[in-house]
């Protein structure tokens, strides 16, 4: 097939095409390159595989796909040029939409899918499985478990895919029969996608993140990042579900190019309008999927069953509830599935209570939104912060939280721009910096926290950064903070 005739033939391309004669280029044999590349090889496609990482990993995989037929580059290097022959570029989400691979896919005129855009073509036309998507600066995660949880409380197979860790190939491969798929879509993933229509989509929030990442995107890099979240409610069939606190989620909605028919529906702290799932006396309630919704709602269940109370979980299980609904799960099985929930590790996570000091880990507060988040929960804060910054300030961040920060303690790369924003914004609190790259550098920190907290107070970990320059990921520097405070306890016979 030659150029034009290719493209045609890829806008119409799903799982009961002939792909043997289509030359397909991954990027990354991570998570998403793995998986794009086995989904490709099983349907017949030609399989160029290009990493710059040549890791004992990364060559376990390539193995397994050079057996299974696929051409695998790794090093320095690989990825700089793209392949003589090539007719679709699988793009993976971490990657910098402005890498040398994809501008020459884009001068030669050859399309860029993400792993999203190829699994939805690949279970047309005879295998479609609704799919619940969540995006948000925040939330996503919880939100998508949640969800997870209520499917299953209503007895139905579902898997939680996607940014969540599981890339959603995998489900188009597996054999199982899925009634629904709970799909987390990061904006990188929503970026590399065409086709989708989700069954309900849901944005929970939006706030700047991944700035980097947008930096050379136009008009600006917040609006592109914006731009590629409000993607998730592109052909929605059934519901396009909004926070009712951030106006920027529900203009998204509006200015969506939805399927006839699909609703608006909101979420929030509040009482519930018409067509919205809020909060009334304590008690989740339904007001937008109920008949009588004009003048009536129906009760879900008291906040006090959450497993979590705080005010952004809570809306996070409004969310989860409202798509959840929006499939036809009756508000018992809601119910039972977000009482039954277990909040994922490092998410304001109460790791140790001693001499009225309790130490929490929310270490996957990677930007300033989520750490804000984590900080509206608490009085007096110890703060441990710093990181990879991804382009985000904090002045703002710490001008909303000086009255209940008490010190902070700062880390990482990034800690200068943290120093600078305490110094205007609030230079009577005390801070104090580690200069250190090293992963044990956590040990000082606490026990630098330590000096600073007193009885009543709380030593926080939300770094609002990412965690990459010191430690593999932000697990990894969560479960360092745990080590470093036990260790401290013991240390100091505590
Ligand atoms: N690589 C290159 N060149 C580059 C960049 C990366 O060769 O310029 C290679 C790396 O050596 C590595 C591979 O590409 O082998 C990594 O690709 P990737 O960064 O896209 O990561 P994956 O392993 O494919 O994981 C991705 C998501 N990662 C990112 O978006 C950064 C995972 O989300 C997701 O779970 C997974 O796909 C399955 O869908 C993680 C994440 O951090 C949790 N997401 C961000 C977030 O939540 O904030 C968006």
């Amino acid at each position: 097939m030659g150029g034009g005739a290719v493209i045609d033939w890829l806008n119409q391309a799903n799982r009961l095409s002939d792909w043997s004669q289509v030359h397909v280029t991954v990027a990354g044999i991570g998570a998403t390159g793995y998986s794009a590349a086995d989904a490709l090889l099983q349907y017949g496609a030609q399989v160029t595989v290009l990493d710059e990482a040549d890791t004992e990993a990364a060559q376990d995989k390539a193995k397994v796909l050079e057996i299974l037929g696929a051409t695998v580059r790794l090093g320095s290097g690989a990825t700089a040029v793209l392949p003589q022959q090539c007719d679709l570029v699988m793009a993976s989400p971490g990657w910098n939409p402005q890498v040398p691979l994809y501008t020459h896919a884009t001068t030669r005129g050859i399309p860029i899918w993400g792993d999203v855009e190829l699994a939805f073509r690949l279970q047309m036309p005879d295998r479609v499985v609704p799919w619940l998507g969540i995006t948000g600066t925040n939330g996503k995660t919880t939100t998508v478990t949640m969800l997870e949880s209520i499917l299953k409380a209503a007895g139905l197979t579902v898997s939680a895919v996607g940014n969540v860790g599981r890339p959603i190939l995998e489900t188009v491969l597996d054999e199982l029969a899925y009634d629904c798929l709970a799909v987390e879509l990061s904006s990188f993933q929503l970026h590399w996608t065409h086709s989708m229509a989700l069954h309900s989509a849901a944005v929970l929030n939006v706030d700047p993140d991944h700035m980097e990442w947008y930096a050379e995107l136009k008009p600006s890099a917040f609006e592109a990042y914006c731009a590629d979240k409000a993607r998730i409610y592109h052909q929605a069939i059934f519901s396009c579900v909004y926070n009712v606190e951030d106006p920027r989620t529900e203009q998204m909605v509006v200015d969506a190019d939805v399927c006839e028919g699909a609703r608006a529906i909101g979420f929030t702290l509040g009482i519930p309008g018409m067509s919205m799932l809020g909060v009334v006396d304590d008690v989740l309630v339904d007001r937008a999927f109920i008949p009588q919704r004009r003048d009536s709602a129906l009760e879900i269940m008291p906040i006090s069953e959450l497993p979590n109370q705080a005010p952004p979980m809570v809306a996070n299980a409004l969310a989860a509830a409202s798509l959840a609904r929006s499939f036809g799960v009756s508000v018992n099985d809601v119910r039972e599935g977000l009482r039954n929930y277990e909040m994922g590790p490092h998410r304001v996570a109460i790791i140790a209570e001693h001499d009225g000091v309790t130490w929490v880990d929310d270490s996957k507060a990677t930007n300033p939104h989520a750490a804000s988040c984590g900080l509206t929960g608490f009085d007096s804060v110890v703060w441990i912060a710093g990181g990879l910054a991804k382009g985000a300030v904090f002045e703002e961040l710490v001008r909303a939280h000086a009255s209940r920060i008490k010190a902070a303690v700062l880390i990482g790369r990034d800690r200068g721009l943290l120093e600078q924003a305490f110094a205007s914004q609030a230079p009577h609190i005390p801070v104090v910096s580690f200069e250190s790259g090293e992963p044990s550098v956590m040990m000082e920190v606490v026990a630098q926290a330590a000096r600073f907290a007193d009885r009543g107070d709380t030593v926080l970990l939300a770094p609002a950064c990412a965690s990459q320059d010191i430690y593999t990921d932000y697990a990894d520097r969560g479960d360092w903070f745990a080590m470093a405070v036990r260790h401290y306890m013991h240390k100091e016979g505590k």
